[in-house]
């Protein structure tokens, strides 16, 4: 019992010692293994009489059972280390600045789109978006274009085949119907005294192409409903968000009257420019330049969305976004926006990383 008691220790022992998985398979091939030190023991039980197999067997068995749950304690406290080291060598910082690795770019009308929703935003408004594909009513009925009006024929509409009902459905040619489809829908809301204050940034499209002009390009129009807007909040919101988008604090706004047959009175925004040497430049310089529309929406307009105009009152007002764009971030050619062009898209896109600002790529 001496020599087992002998083998325990220096078995334990050299557990303890291990200190990689290997070495610890090493101590239990050398001691369990097929020609291990307590098999061959085990081997040797043969040649005992009877008592003496009992007792020594069990003495061997007791020992085998400590030895093999001493190896597996072992091995599961080596592999926690090592999993701790792991985790302690690979920790990562979620809070470093992330080395980019200049793939890919945002391109500047999707830029334009989030940093005006997040001027807007700021302001209570919320984003509403509908389908490229319209009816006649929402695209112009509704609007107060009867079909005999001179604007009908302004807007160069896509017309979509006949249906066989004699209907047919349009390429919207603004951003107004998904204002229209939300009337409609919030109508009701207005008399638990929830204003309708939204913004509709999306794709519009007319038959026309040049220079200057886009068969598809990107509007925003804006829509504020409730009792009491007038057109000072009018007033104050286009020049909030004007200063805002355009980083120029006091970048002068001038409103001129103007018709467009779903507002009443409507007007047209200039801001402050300076024009030199085939350059512009914005800002409070005497000189003028359009950027976009807007008015009081028209009584009819309420009425065709079951709005009462006798309660209700608000503003809209609508811009292109290729152009603020363009205004912003100098871009001088329409046409190169939907060209796909990665040299024009890493010289103009923004970088998906980039700590994102109310008014984006200006003052960073
Ligand atoms: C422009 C002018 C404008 C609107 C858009 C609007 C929409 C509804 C009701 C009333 Cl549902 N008005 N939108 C109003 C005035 C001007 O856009 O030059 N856009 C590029």
């Amino acid at each position: 019992m001496d020599a087992l008691e002998a083998l325990r220790s220096r078995l334990l022992a050299e557990i303890a010692a291990a200190d990689t998985p290997v070495a610890l398979d090493q101590v239990r091939v050398q001691a369990l293994g097929r020609k291990g030190e307590i098999t061959g023991l085990m081997k040797d039980l043969g040649g005992l009489d009877a008592e003496a197999r009992k007792t020594a067997g069990q003495a061997l068995n007791r020992l085998k059972d400590e030895i093999a749950a001493a190896i597996d304690a072992a091995q599961s406290h080596l592999g926690e280390a090592a999993l701790e080291r792991r985790l302690a060598s690979e920790r990562i910082d979620v809070t470093l600045p992330v080395a980019y690795d200049g793939a890919g770019r945002i391109h500047p009308i999707s830029q334009t789109i989030d940093e005006l929703t997040a001027i807007f935003g700021a302001m209570g408004f919320h984003v509403e978006e509908g389908p490229h594909i319209e009816g006649d009513f929402y695209n112009f009925e509704a609007l107060n274009i009867p079909a005999d009006h001179p604007a009908r024929q302004e807007h160069d509409t896509f017309y979509l085949a006949d249906k066989p009902d004699g209907t047919r459905k349009v390429l919207r040619t603004h951003t107004s119907p998904v204002q229209i489809r939300t009337m409609l829908r919030d109508k009701d809301k207005l008399a638990q005294g929830q204003p309708i204050r939204i913004i509709c940034p999306g794709r519009t499209f007319r038959f026309d192409h040049d220079a200057t002009h886009s068969p598809m390009f990107h509007q925003v129009e804006g829509l504020v409903i409730d009792e009491k807007t007038h057109m000072g909040h009018l007033k104050g919101c286009l020049t909030e968000f004007l200063r805002a988008f355009f980083d120029i604090d006091d970048l002068p706004l001038r409103f001129r009257p103007s018709y467009f047959p779903f507002v009443k009175p409507g007007a047209e925004v200039d801001i402050g420019c300076l024009r030199s040497g085939g350059e512009l430049k914005l800002g409070n310089y005497g000189e003028w330049l359009e950027i976009l529309g807007c008015g009081m929406v028209h009584p009819k307009v309420l009425a065709n969305c079951g709005i009462d105009p006798t309660r209700y009152q608000g503003f809209a007002f609508g811009m292109g976004i290729e152009r603020i764009a363009m205004l912003k971030y100098g871009i001088p050619d329409l046409r190169t926006f939907y060209e796909s062009d990665l040299r024009w898209l890493r010289h103009y896109g923004f970088l998906p990383l980039e700590r994102p600002s109310l008014t984006g790529g200006l003052s960073r």
